[in-house]
């Protein structure tokens, strides 16, 4: 059976001759926040799923952050991020996120307030090896009022502590869900934006039928 463009609603505009080009709808663009502390994982999320280069800020770190930037001890960290991260990934022929990745030393954190702008959502990744840096972003977005998820980056493959231990000392709200991840393989990140999608979802439903 001839493909009939009149019958999927993403062809627009088609001019119906036979053979002429048809010209679908663009994606609907989505903006999607990947934030959290120090070191967490953020650059490395935004790189395993982004399908163009990925654009990095990153600088070398200069002994003067030694003491006061501590990276989990199992990489060796020598950059971090100063301005964002951005890449994009397209889910299907109707969404595509486009990924901002914050700073995560907290002399940055007065540039959120421009990369957030205009996002839907955001993943807020945690490394449990260092929970109290995670505290500074999961206030922010509770602030904000922007629907997050929590991503536990499980680094060496391994939690070390449950989900339900991660939430309580986190103190996030039981609607806030939580999910672990590895940032650096494309499918996980990509199951964990997809939970962060639904919530967005679920909040734009919300907010229209009130
Ligand atoms: N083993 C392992 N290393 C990881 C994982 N995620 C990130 N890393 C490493 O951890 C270090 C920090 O990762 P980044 O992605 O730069 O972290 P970030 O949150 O962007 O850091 P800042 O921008 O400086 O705040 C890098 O050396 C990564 O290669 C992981 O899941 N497992
Ligand atoms: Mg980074």
């Amino acid at each position: 059976m001839d493909f009939d463009p009149s019958l999927d609603r993403r062809v627009v505009g088609t001019a119906r001759v036979p053979g002429a080009p048809q010209k679908t709808a663009s994606p609907v663009p989505v903006k999607i926040i990947v934030a959290g502390g120090f070191g967490v994982g953020k650059t490395t999320t935004v790189g395993a799923i982004s399908e163009i280069s990925p654009l990095t800020t990153e600088a070398e770190m200069t002994m003067e952050s030694v003491g006061v930037d501590n990276p989990n001890e199992s990489t060796a960290k020598a950059t971090t991020t100063v301005a964002m991260d951005f890449g994009c990934v397209t889910i299907d022929q109707t969404l595509k996120l486009y990924l901002f990745g914050t700073p995560g030393q907290t002399r940055f954190s007065f540039m959120w307030d421009d990369l957030v702008r205009g996002a839907l959502g955001a993943l807020v990744v945690v490394d449990t090896s260092r929970i109290d840096d995670c505290f500074p972003a999961i206030d922010y977005f509770e602030r904000a009022g922007l629907p997050f998820v929590v991503g536990v980056n499980t680094f060496n493959g391994q939690l070390g502590y449950s989900l339900d231990e991660v939430r309580w000392a986190l103190a996030i709200r039981d609607e806030v869900p939580i999910v672990q991840y590895d940032a650096r393989f494309r499918g996980s990140v990509r199951d964990a934006l997809l939970v962060v999608l639904d919530r967005a979802l679920d909040k734009a439903m919300r907010m229209r039928s009130s």
